[in-house]
């Protein structure tokens, strides 16, 4: 029989050799059993006829809550009881939620289900986190952080049972739930150098109203790599993390409809963009904005701030920066 290294024990000897509290061991202890409760939900949402839309009944009778917001309540509830978290920013509330403002530490932004077009499919969704640490020896600079100044980002490909996270100047990591479901067998990832399994991931429906330089640059590029999209960020990001290439989410300018331009892209910069920026970072690639600014060093104005990404292998990324720069 063989026994793999869990989570916990490599995160326990993560904080040892670096010298760090046990702190930050709490938090991601309450992570992971937000992640599994989602995960159950998840898996017997169908059957239960949680996975439709909110304000319906299911089959036992009851009103239906949307998994977004089962998956918001489950991540806050957890997050609370930590008594570690000064604040967490979610996709599923306007506000930020204050939960321990004086003897907290961490700062969390997630997004508890992302990927919603796969919801009533019961395909796969992401839970994404990212954190950042009180100011503990100068001035509070509050939860409006920068990628860079994360301690750590990572996901929940649900109901795939993998965990993947990356540590500050500590690499990029990936854990699969064993039978007992414990996220086990750290596994370090790099991006691949060589272009032979990169691939690009973007809605292809849009293509048409990128600018026109991102559209030439696709006409350049597509044909040398195989496209995938799932149309759920963390699914998504976890193909090009293992095989090397592009995810992108260009800002749509040339819509037929203008109403439906999104000059400043659609994905959300603090819990989506930042996080598989921090991740791809880790792993040996990069991530731009449609400026071709570095995605974590971005100041967010805004804690729901919207923006263009373009993360992957740093040859690509490099490239296409080179276009929208
Ligand atoms: P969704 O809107 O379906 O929740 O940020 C949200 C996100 O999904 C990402 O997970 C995904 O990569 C992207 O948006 C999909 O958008 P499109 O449906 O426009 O392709």
């Amino acid at each position: 029989m063989e026994l793999e290294q869990t989570f916990m024990n490599f995160l326990l000897h993560h904080q040892e050799r670096h010298n760090r509290t046990y702190h930050f061991l709490i938090l991601m202890d309450a992570i992971i059993s937000a992640a599994k409760h989602i995960e159950h939900y998840y898996i017997t949402g169908a059957l239960k006829g949680n996975l439709g839309l909110a304000g319906k009944v299911n089959v036992q009778g009851e009103d239906v809550m949307h998994m977004d917001d089962i998956a918001h309540e489950i991540v806050i509830h957890y997050l609370r009881t930590t008594g570690r978290v000064i604040r967490a920013v979610s996709e599923e509330s306007k506000e930020i939620i204050s939960l321990n403002e004086n003897e907290g530490r961490y700062f969390m932004y997630f997004d508890p289900l992302d990927g919603s077009s796969n919801v009533s499919h019961g395909l796969p969704v992401g839970f994404l986190f990212g954190i950042a640490k009180r100011n503990l020896d100068g001035p509070e600079d509050f939860h409006l952080r920068a990628g860079k100044d994360y301690i750590a980002a990572g996901m929940f490909v649900i109901p795939t049972g993998t965990l993947t996270i990356a540590f500050r100047e500590a690499g990029t990591w990936r854990f699969h739930m064993d039978e007992t479901m414990n996220y086990v067998k750290p596994v370090r990832i790099t991006l691949p150098d060589t272009p032979v399994t990169w691939e690009l991931s973007f809605n292809a429906t849009n293509r048409y109203t990128y600018r026109k330089t991102v559209q030439d640059w696709v006409d350049r590029n597509e044909r040398k790599y195989s496209f995938r999209y799932l149309g759920a960020l963390a699914g998504d990001f976890h193909r090009i993390l293992t095989n090397g290439g592009m995810f992108m989410y260009p800002a749509i300018v040339n819509h037929t409809d203008p109403a439906k331009n999104r000059p400043e892209g659609k994905l959300r910069l603090m819990y989506e963009a930042s996080v598989v920026a921090f991740m791809c970072r880790e792993a040996g690639g990069d991530a731009v904005d449609e400026h071709g600014t570095a995605i974590l060093e971005i100041e967010p104005k805004d804690h729901h701030q919207r923006t263009a990404l373009y993360v992957g292998s740093k040859a690509l990324v490099d490239d296409i920066a080179g276009v929208l720069r």
